[in-house]
């Protein structure tokens, strides 16, 4: 038997991507509101063009997105048909505080999720929750500057705080922050910062991430004092880079890109910042403010697990301009020559998943989570709303035989694992509702027409058999 007799299989989604009723039950407005689909968004989301509000140029999928605020009822109902153990899912800071620097939490906001949680419970699905996925007040970015201010760690903890009370007894697994490593690559979609022309970009996001570091161990620290039952986990966008060729500094290039990503879970899981990037910060005159007590904090409050994202792995050679990038992706690598493509251009390697996660056992001695995977793709229903998706069970399938391989051949010890947006809901990457990845057809389009209707694809029976199994059986 490869897995645990109590691996957590499920699926994962994020608020902003799923919930829609973005200004109801006193709900205020966060950075992933305000992103656009269509051309402006990457430049909005990495923090060149400014979008602090609506406006009527623009269409803003997340207002409605799939309005699971009003049917989570329902589609927890289909979650727990397919046998899901756990379900991953990320509060809206904004529900909660809606400004985010309220003295007292948002009633309305708090008793949403306590009711979700419940419906999972009923199920038998435990909550797999992330406390911040991209989202951050607007109120907050307005006025502080979003993560670039030391401010917004009291702020994250007053709302730890509240959450660890409130929902002691009906969740124990938390992710700090999604993908952390974001910060970089769309740094306003993954914390709110937004750049001035005369700002030193990188002095900035890694200030910021100093922040997000420290709120992260402090928020390891609260919910270990208000439940020794809760598991706190650090989160990243994984995927091991391989060098292009044999050529020493190709190599060199790719170990240097891989720590670009581990420098956050070095800190978050090993508690100190690691040599190589301090000798980097300095190079780049990069200094970073730290208080008193900073580091003593992010020693002695590292994280329980380590879980991460993984679509893909990564190519890094000295010589980019020669080759083809891939598309699509906000983590730009070289084309792999040896690797297949989704149509969005992220390229397919279910081997680079049991690298990846043999990488981070290597390095960490944790247990691994793998809380995002899954593939992206153009659905085409029958009459009857039903999606044959072959291409996505074959997707997954490979990817659950290399975790496998991890587990049984490597001795991986894993946790659980959760598919991305198990039910169709709104990218991230492009604000497009055609990049599905889920079990669960929802009718709703790039415009936002669509009567929100779900329907089970013809994976949603393979992933039942996958968790009846336990694993086993992966055949289509
Ligand atoms: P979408 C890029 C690369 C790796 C992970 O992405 C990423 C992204 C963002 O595009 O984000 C994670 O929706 C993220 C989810 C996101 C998912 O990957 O662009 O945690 O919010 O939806 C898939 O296809």
């Amino acid at each position: 038997m490869a897995f645990r007799k109590d691996f957590l299989w499920g699926g994962a989604t994020a608020a902003n991507q799923c919930e829609g009723g973005y200004n109801e039950g006193g709900r205020g407005l966060a950075n992933v509101d305000v992103v656009p689909i269509g051309k402006d968004r990457f430049p909005i989301i990495s923090g060149q063009m400014k979008m602090f509000d609506f406006d009527d140029k623009h269409f803003y999928p997340a207002k409605e997105a799939i309005d699971m605020y009003h049917r989570y009822k329902e589609d927890i109902a289909l979650f727990g048909e397919m046998g899901f153990k756990t379900y991953r899912l990320s509060i809206a800071w904004t529900r909660i505080f809606p400004n985010g620097d309220e003295a007292e939490p948002n009633e309305e906001g708090l008793k949403f999720y306590e009711d979700l949680f419940k419906e999972c419970h009923k199920y038998g699905i435990e909550p797999l929750v992330t406390i911040t996925h991209f989202d951050c007040p607007m109120h907050l970015i307005k006025k502080y500057g979003a993560w670039r201010s030391r401010e917004l760690v009291g702020f994250y903890e007053n709302l730890c705080k509240v959450i660890f009370n409130r929902y002691k007894g009906l969740v124990k697994y938390w992710l700090t922050f999604n993908e952390i490593n974001m910060i970089l690559h769309a740094p306003f979609m993954g914390a709110g910062l937004y750049f001035e022309e005369d700002d030193n970009k990188e002095q900035v996001k890694y200030q910021a991430a100093h922040h997000e570091l420290v709120a992260s161990a402090i928020a390891t620290k609260i919910a270990h004092e208000v439940d020794p039952e809760n598991k706190v986990g650090c989160m990243l966008a994984a995927g091991s880079n391989y060098p292009y060729t044999p050529k020493p500094e190709d190599v060199w290039a790719g170990k240097q890109n891989d720590r670009e990503n581990y420098f956050f879970i070095d800190v978050q899981s090993r508690g100190e910042y690691p040599a190589y990037a301090l000798k980097e910060m300095e190079r780049n005159g990069i200094e970073i403010k730290m208080e008193e007590g900073d580091k003593e904090l992010l020693k002695a409050h590292t994280v329980d697990f380590i879980s991460f994202s993984y679509y893909s792995s990564r190519v890094a050679t000295v010589d980019p301009e020669l080759l083809e990038q891939t598309q699509g992706n906000i983590f730009a690598s070289v084309k792999n020559p040896y690797l297949e493509a989704s149509e969005w251009g992220w390229q397919i390697d279910p081997l680079g998943l049991r690298i990846t996660m043999n990488d981070l056992y290597d390095r960490y001695q944790k247990p691994l989570f793998i809380v995002e995977n899954g593939l992206g793709a153009v659905d085409t229903p029958d009459e009857n709303g039903y999606v044959e998706d072959d291409y996505r069970i074959e997707y997954l399938a490979a990817h659950l035989q290399a975790m496998k391989d991890a587990v049984e051949l490597d001795g991986v010890d894993l946790w659980g694992y959760t598919t991305w947006g198990c039910i169709d809901l709104v990218s991230a990457g492009t604000g497009e509702m055609k990049k599905r990845y889920g079990f669960i057809y929802v009718d709703r389009d790039n415009e936002g027409n669509g009567t929100l209707k779900r329907t089970k694809k013809k994976s949603f029976d393979w992933y039942k058999k996958v968790i009846a199994s336990n694993g086993e059986d992966l055949s289509n």
